[in-house]
């Protein structure tokens, strides 16, 4: 009995701390910023291809070409799926709105990898409202299995309610090896 109320006393305790880091920890404006609710993903080849204005994945809207959503064709940086911005074919890209107050700084993180084949220079160029920044990825050496995920950042002033925020592929010389993306957020910077 004293063993269980000790078990008890431990549970709560987690319960409390876990509790207190979720309110300390900032808000993620951005919906399902991991891509993992959205359409079924056959197990083979491991990818669902997207069309430009495709809103299957929750909180997205695919931009310019067509992307891919990966589920098992490479491991994803959080959860089983991530994207890959070049479809097959396409140059794409993703877009969400998210609420933010004017006149506040917030900060964009995301985890940049590339899809394993050529060529090995992956580009992609974030905006968000005003504030536009190019990121590039080497896949030298990568893997499915190691993609060598890394945190990329970006900061912007919101100037409205709303701001849209936009992951694109520039990569140039594919048609189907592009940026990989996962884990988007955005929040507040204070
Ligand atoms: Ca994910």
């Amino acid at each position: 009995m004293r063993h269980m109320r000790l078990a008890m006393a431990c549970l709560l305790a987690v319960g409390v701390f876990s509790y207190a880091d979720d309110e300390k920890s900032p808000k993620n404006l951005v919906v399902n910023g991991s891509f993992e609710d959205g359409p079924e993903v056959p197990a083979v080849p491991g990818f669902a291809s997207l069309d430009k204005d495709s809103d299957a994945i929750k909180g997205w809207k695919v931009t310019r070409g067509q992307i891919d959503l990966i589920e098992g064709y490479w491991k994803g940086a959080e959860g089983k799926r991530s994207l890959d911005l070049n479809g097959s074919p396409g140059t794409g890209g993703v877009k969400q709105t998210i609420t933010t107050e004017k006149g506040k700084k917030y900060k964009l993180t995301f985890k940049l990898a590339g899809n394993p084949g050529a060529p090995a220079k992956k580009e992609v160029t974030v905006e968000a409202g005003e504030s536009k920044k190019a990121f590039a990825f080497d896949a030298t050496g990568k893997t499915q299995e190691e993609m060598g995920w890394e945190l990329k950042e970006l900061e912007f002033t919101a100037t409205g309610d709303k701001t849209d925020i936009e992951l694109y592929s520039t990569t140039a010389d594919t048609e189907n090896s592009g940026p990989a993306i996962d884990d988007v957020k955005v929040v507040e910077v204070k």
